[in-house]
């Protein structure tokens, strides 16, 4: 496989203005003919002086799994000398000079395509992925995002199968043909790289809204879904309508076009696509009713229909010169619903969920052999690089630009980028550009953040001094060595420290030093100094401290890194009782909560017995009652760090160790805070209809926690009072918590509860899916016989991105399961990664990158791991998708 680099950029040396497509869809054969008006690039038309004449550069287009049937150019068919077809190309060896007109005319056949990137068919609908390269299964294209053009699509297919006919922008024309067919004509008047084309037709049905923006364009917005579906659309339109007006109101940007359509689709590689006006979703980010969705499903439609949504303009309108400069556009648009979600909920609450994914997903990563930048210098495969890292490390990224300029400053350099770049295919560099300018600022080393992977630890060392009033921290600053990044430069950290006095409030920050340097803080009103640490030590003293203070570090988690500090447990304590910063309460009962399993882990290793911190139970206690906390803040507070948090902290991963840990430390808190878990339990239990704004969602949030911390005691009342909110729940939140208190403990009410739950729920396929889910991760021993199970089951299918995420990663994800010391684990995620390439190799190479932790673990679980890497890379016809995940593994 060929390994394409950041450094090797050029642009095309042709463009293409506008584009004609016409979509003849059949059962057998579905016919693509394209009429493309290709122009040479002034700058980039690089002709070949070949003594004499100017040769035009040959023109050469992506293209895969096409059938060839004819080439014109200019009206003329070209002869079979003037063209050469590989597996992946289409070479048009000697294009007339200036511009032409190019038509295509190729044969695929969607029905057969388990990929689902291209044009693939869905519950019996066609409907399309592009990104990141899929637009060359449709048809032969310059299939890269900086060939922007404008497009109009012509569909036609038998109108009783598929009455409805959408692609991007604006319908011209409709009308009826013979033979039972119909046609419909969309125009895009908007250019756009051809990632963002979209075609679906189909038997859909649509809920239809309106929203008129602030300049009064009145706009169209439809959902379509399955007719059986129509009733569950409901919170996602709510959700577009609060995206569209939070994008107005934020960042000033309107919705550009009178149609905005949305496309729920059973058969998703992942969860959504921005294409231009004809979002494509995952059915399960916009299905919802209360009895079907749980309170994290509303969460994460509202925030993927809003992801999307804002895609228009971080993306589409702006949109990037190189996949390499994925982040430019997820990273900020990331960045942007998680934003709108903090707007939206209980900001503390929301920020801690995205700590927390990043802190368990992407720090992993950054220390694997598949660690990568921001911006990634090289890859085989696009697809593999769709990451946490570009994702969500990205988004940290941009937020660290909003914490050093301020909001209004933050605000400036958007508007600068759009006013820059609107129309454009850019750089992440052009994006720090337009911040800087913006704002006059000093970016110092921050492009860094783009260019360098792994995480960055920041030690920090404090010390008052009584007599000059001052408090010093001294900072030092490690980025780990990476795979192929061995010597690391400094990072730019801005460093958010707020300072507590001893009654618990911050103290004004007048000053300063950064080095010599003094710097002006502003002082009344002003708690929080965010320190730029750019050197590799580098001390700030801050002067006019009246007493000793309780640091309060990298407040609201400012920068993606690992903070090390010296703070005693009694500090952790005071903190998490009186930080003025909500994240930093429950980053104090992280911290506590790791110190101490960590120890435990130790004691648990070296056969010792374990003793429960009597301290930490009090402080839990505390918050668990404290009825002037946020509900939700609680819920977060008290729950304990996950087994892959831990183990990402230690240098060998011992999972059993840690997995008998956790469960002592939640079962002494369940056995020494019974009767205040029973009080939250039943205090907060309502017989309201459901809502699921942020006061009800936190109620049932902090509810189902106490309810799952006091299943680990399996007691008969307990059981009981699970199998009665199982029995009587009225919305999914609280039916699913009380399943999953009890299928915790192995015996005939797990298995009747999971039971009766599938007889209720067997004809709807997402819920369905939980269900697998949750068996698939049970902690019971020796579940992968389980698991292997339920592939035979009969709501099992493999071709099915979301069942085969329910049943394998789902699986892969319980660390005491997935690492059993007898590698069951591992083979039976090497099986599945063996049997779903060749369907789907965009979702067994996302499966394959489970293992990418491997060398975490003792020698024996490595050993084990690496057999199972080089089984699959020894299987026949092995995707480059694999393959790549596989080698970055095993080098
Ligand atoms: N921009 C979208 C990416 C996407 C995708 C990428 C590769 C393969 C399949 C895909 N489906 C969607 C999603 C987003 O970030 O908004
Ligand atoms: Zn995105």
């Amino acid at each position: 496989p060929q390994e394409v680099f950041l450094k090797d950029y050029k642009p095309t040396p042709y463009t293409f203005e506008t584009v004609y497509l016409n979509f003849e869809l059949g059962e057998e054969v579905t016919f693509v003919s394209s009429r493309i008006r290709v122009k040479p690039q002034c700058s980039g038309h690089v002709g070949v002086e070949l003594q004499g004449p100017f040769h035009p550069s040959p023109l050469i287009l992506d293209g895969s799994d096409l059938k060839l049937l004819e080439i014109k150019i200019n009206g003329d068919k070209l002869a079979s000398e003037a063209y050469r077809v590989t597996s992946k190309r289409l070479i048009i060896t000697s294009p007339p000079p200036g511009a032409f007109d190019l038509e295509v005319r190729t044969e695929i056949e969607p029905q057969n395509n388990t990929a689902l990137e291209g044009l693939y068919k869905s519950s019996g609908n066609f409907c399309t992925q592009c990104e990141a390269e899929g637009f060359r299964k449709i048809t032969y294209y310059l299939d890269r995002p900086d060939v922007m053009a404008v497009f109009t699509v012509h569909i036609v297919a038998d109108k009783k199968q598929y009455p409805v006919l959408l692609s991007n922008g604006n319908l011209v024309a409709e009308g009826d043909l013979e033979d039972g067919k119909h046609f419909c004509t969309w125009e895009d008047p908007f250019k756009k790289p051809c990632y963002l084309f979209a075609l679906v037709a189909g038997d859909l049905a649509c809920t239809e809204d309106s929203f008129v923006t602030k300049s009064g364009r009145q706009v169209t917005l439809r959902i379509w879904v399955q007719e059986h579906n129509k009733t569950k659309t409901g919170h996602a339109m709510q959700s577009l309508k609060a995206a569209m007006k939070w994008d107005e109101d934020v960042f000033g940007l309107e919705y550009d076009l009178d149609l905005f359509n949305i496309v729920a689709v059973d058969d998703f590689n992942m969860g959504a696509m921005e294409n231009k006006s004809l979002n494509i979703f995952n059915s399960r980010l916009i299905l919802a009713s209360p009895e079907t969705a749980t309170d994290a499903d509303y969460t994460s439609i509202e925030g993927v229909v809003a992801h999307e949504y804002f895609h228009n303009w971080t993306g589409n309108r702006v949109t990037c010169r190189d996949w390499f400069q994925l982040s430019l556009k997820e990273g900020l648009t990331v960045f942007r619903d998680q934003e709108f979600s903090c707007d939206m909920n209980c900001r503390p609450v929301a920020r801690i969920g995205d700590v927390l994914f990043l802190r368990m997903s992407q720090f992993p990563e950054d220390a694997s052999p598949m660690s990568h930048p921001v911006r990634p210098a090289s890859y085989i495969k696009m697809d593999n690089f769709y990451t946490v890292t570009v994702y969500e490390k990205g988004a940290e990224v941009v937020r660290m630009y909003k914490t050093l300029f301020g909001k209004e400053g933050f605000r400036k350099g958007m508007d600068l980028y759009f006013r820059r770049h609107d129309g454009q295919a850019v750089t992440c560099d052009d994006f720090l550009a337009a911040m800087r300018d913006a704002n006059d600022g000093n970016m110092g080393n921050f492009a860094r953040w783009y260019s360098q992977a792994g995480t960055p630890e920041l030690t920090v060392a404090t010390s008052y001094d009584e007599k000059a009033k001052t408090l010093t921290l001294r900072c030092s600053q490690h980025v780990p060595p990476t795979a192929g990044q061995p010597l690391k430069e400094p990072a730019f950290i801005p460093f958010a420290v707020g300072l507590l006095g001893k009654d618990g409030n911050d103290i004004p920050l007048h000053a300063v030093y950064d080095g010599s340097k003094l710097l002006d803080l502003g002082g009344k009103d002003v708690f929080t100094a965010v320190l730029r640490v750019e050197e590799k030590e580098h001390v700030f003293t801050f002067t006019g401290i009246p007493e000793r203070p309780i640091p309060s570090l990298l407040r609201d988690f400012s920068a993606p890194v690992r903070l090390f500090h010296d703070l005693t447990d009694e500090d952790l304590v005071f903190l998490l009782a009186h930080d003025s910063d909500a994240f930093n309460r429950w980053e104090a009962a992280q911290t506590l909560a790791k110190k101490l399993m960590l120890d435990l882990v130790k004691k648990q290793q070296k056969g010792e017995e374990l003793v429960m911190h009597d301290g930490f139970v009090n402080a839990i206690g505390s918050v668990l009652t404290d009825k002037s906390l946020d509900k939700a803040l609680i819920a977060r507070t008290v729950t304990m760090p996950s087994q892959t948090e831990l183990a990402d902290l230690m240098d060998v991963a011992d999972p059993d160790a840690i997995h008998f840990v956790q469960r002592f430390v939640i079962r002494q808190l369940a056995l020494r805070l019974r009767a205040q878990l029973m009080e939250v339990y039943v205090s907060n239990q309502s017989d309201e209809p459901y809502v699921p704004d942020h006061p009800s969602k936190a109620r049932r949030s902090l509810k189902n926690a106490a309810l799952g911390y006091l299943s680990y005691l399996n007691e008969p009342e307990i059981t009981a009072m699970a199998k009665e909110a199982f029995g009587s729940a009225k919305n999914m939140t609280d039916q699913f918590a009380a399943l999953a208190a009890l299928a915790r403990n192995p015996g005939e009410e797990r298995e009747s509860a999971l039971d009766s739950f599938y007889k209720q729920w067997e004809k709807d396929p997402l819920v369905v899916n939980k269900w697998l889910a949750l068996q698939a991760m049970s902690e019971i021993p020796g579940n992968v016989a389980k698991v292997r199970q339920l592939l035979v089951h009969p709501s099992f299918d493999i071709k099915n991105p979301n069942k085969v995420r329910s049943v394998v990663a789902s699986f892969m994800a319980c660390p005491i399961n997935f690492h059993a010391a007898d590698g069951s684990g591992y083979e039976f995620a090497a099986d599945m990664v063996i049997r779903l390439d060749p369907i789907n190799a965009q979702v067994a190479a996302r499966l394959a990158g489970g293992f990418k932790r491997y060398r975490k673990y003792d020698e024996k679980r490595q050993a084990l791991v690496k057999a199972q890497l080089e089984r699959i890379s020894a299987a026949n016809g092995l995707s480059e998708n694999v393959f790549e995940i596989v080698t970055k593994c095993l080098t």
